[in-house]
């Protein structure tokens, strides 16, 4: 029986970010997986065949389904007694692009440009909410290989073919028209109103029609930004 296949079955795929664990408990684990003395050499080849072929296209009309996302477990009953796992609490779901410096009301995002999404929402998907009067920080990165920019419009009105003047001052990237190349940075600084809706949208002629576009709103009652999938 040649079975000498290593088939990671169930092995992590590589997207662990850069708060990566360190795992303490690895000394503990003989994940040796050469290990030849299997006791199971039949079917271990099917078994590991979880591919799914069911990729239905997603028809995500207007009416974009919110469905409401599993609550990561709040619960502080820590049963694990003495786990030595280093939880990233700090930077739990989409609030790790955001910060915000309250005694000069400083919000800062990063803004990612992919493929015709910004940090992985588009059509208005997202919404980025800052408190009255502050001095917004946007870093923009272009993460995809067609080029991309970012530029702050007016929340009225239908989604432009492009865009060149910015509904705030200074609130929009280098090259908004052309795009940035991948891996491409810029930063817009910008103080924001006392309220407003706006959008933000690639300037790229077609891409915000592409959907390539999410919100910007400025809540007076808002004593910090947030930022998550936008609230039907
Ligand atoms: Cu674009």
């Amino acid at each position: 029986m040649s079975c000498s296949s290593p088939e990671k079955s169930d092995q992590l795929p590589p997207m662990e970010t850069a708060a990566s664990v360190a795992s303490p408990q690895r000394a503990a684990t003989p994940t040796s997986d050469t290990s030849p003395s299997d006791a199971t050499p039949e079917t271990s080849v099917l078994q590991a065949a979880p591919v799914k072929a069911s990729t239905a296209p997603k028809e995500r009309t207007s009416a974009s389904r919110t469905s409401p996302a599993p609550k990561p477990t709040a619960s502080p009953s820590a049963a694990d007694s003495a786990s030595a796992t280093p939880a990233p609490a700090a930077a739990t779901g989409q609030e790790k692009w955001l910060s915000y410096e309250a005694a000069t009301k400083t919000v800062t995002f990063e803004l990612i440009a992919g493929p015709f999404t910004f940090n992985g929402f588009r059509d208005g998907g997202a919404t980025l909410v800052v408190p009255a009067g502050a001095n917004v920080v946007i870093n923009f990165v272009n993460k995809d290989g067609t080029p991309h920019s970012a530029i702050v419009i007016s929340g009225e009105g239908p989604i432009p073919n492009s865009a060149t003047d910015p509904a705030i001052q200074r609130a929009y990237t280098n090259k908004v028209l052309e795009g940035l190349p991948q891996e491409a940075t810029d930063v817009m600084r910008f103080p924001v109103p006392a309220s407003g809706t706006y959008r933000i949208l690639c300037g790229v002629p077609g891409h915000g029609l592409s959907g390539m576009w999410i919100w910007m709103k400025i809540d007076p009652a808002a004593t910090a930004p947030t930022f998550g999938a936008t609230k039907a």
